[in-house]
């Protein structure tokens, strides 16, 4: 039958997961939606056909019409709504960061593991989007040989008035941690990160833009420009070198236009806007999955070891030079 999704937290990301499940996504309603602001859940909850607000998580996970639950509260909510789940067997998508460091996340893998099945997709959507999956099947072919290098471009229009400099890592590059991991197959074994002169559009005290490198554990090197003020646009822009040859992906070039003898194209604001069909592919397929009793997608080992890369970013913007990335052994779980 038709799951019954619980959403917990209503914010940006939240509220669009509520709209996608009620105009897009098919075989999913919005059974309830979740918010510590009561008056918010009830406005969201009144979008949906026989949506019940609640304040408290597992209020709604122990709800008789509640199969699965949608995580999209802030981070250090979402280690404590997943064990919730987890003691209900309700299967999760949890929006990134699975939690906000590698000890929590460490926490909610061992709990998984007491389950002694997978329960949770996180949520980093450009494993759906179309042109990361060509680049993806492009890489399987072989055709172009070992991966040498990828290089990576995050841009961002304007940061909120609350960003420290650690959040450009945790937030933004976080996207790349985990492109890197799924395109390589290769875990991220160092990361470096240099800043050059801050950029006078960022806020006071801002480090934006950062210059992040990973190392792999399959010999690549990996950068990643993240500059999230950039004033003009959204941009996402990878580009693989192999050793017989190189694809890039992100140009955003679906329209090229030809005027007063000039010729140009538009610039998606935002990453709704730029990542829209890849959450729309993400939230069905994760719908169908979970209809048939499956759990595919990013694991909660790729949430763990993203979270553990992220640590060693930011121990190497606070203290400078390069930090190594400390994994425990991958559990059989997420072989
Ligand atoms: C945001 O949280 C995201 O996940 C976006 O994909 C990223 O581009 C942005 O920098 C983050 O703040």
């Amino acid at each position: 039958g038709t799951l019954g999704v619980a959403v917990v937290g209503t914010g940006k990301m939240g509220a669009d997961h509520v709209r996608r499940i009620q105009e897009v996504t098919s075989g999913a309603r919005v059974a309830a939606v979740v918010d510590v602001d009561a008056e918010r859940a009830k406005a969201v909850a009144a979008r949906a056909d026989g949506c019940t607000a609640y304040t408290d998580p597992a209020a709604a996970m122990a709800a008789a019409d509640v199969d699965a639950v949608l995580i999209a509260s802030p981070g250090p909510a979402h280690e404590a709504a997943l064990l919730t789940a987890f003691e209900h067997g309700l299967p999760v998508l949890c929006e990134k960061p699975l939690t906000p460091d590698a000890a929590s996340a460490l926490r909610v893998l061992e709990a998984e593991r007491k389950v002694g099945r997978r329960l949770v997709q996180v949520g980093f959507m450009r494993r759906y989007d179309a042109e990361y999956l060509r680049l993806k099947s492009l890489l399987e072919t072989g055709q172009l040989g070992r991966p040498l290098m990828l290089h990576n471009r995050h841009r961002n229009v304007a940061s909120a008035p609350d960003w420290r400099s650690e959040m450009l890592i945790n937030d933004s590059v976080v996207h790349e941690m985990d492109v890197t991991r799924w395109l390589l197959g290769q875990e991220i074994t160092a990361v470096t990160v240099l800043c050059p002169r801050p950029s006078a559009n960022a806020p006071d005290a801002l480090r934006d833009p950062q210059f992040v490198v990973f190392e792999t554990d399959g010999g690549a090197v990996v950068d990643v420009e993240i500059f999230v003020n950039c004033g003009f646009g959204y941009q996402v822009q990878a580009e693989v070198v192999c050793e017989r040859g190189t694809a890039r992906i992100g140009e955003g070039h679906a329209m090229v236009t030809n005027m007063a003898g000039r010729w140009g194209g538009t610039i998606a604001q935002d990453f709704t806007e730029r990542f829209a069909d890849a959450y729309d592919r993400e939230l069905q397929t994760w719908v169908d999955a979970t209809r048939a009793d499956e759990v595919i997608g990013p694991s909660v080992w790729d949430g763990y070891a993203v979270a553990a890369v992220c640590e060693a970013g930011v121990r190497s913007l606070e203290e400078g030079g390069r930090a190594e990335v400390e994994l425990v052994e991958r559990p059989g779980l997420y072989a």
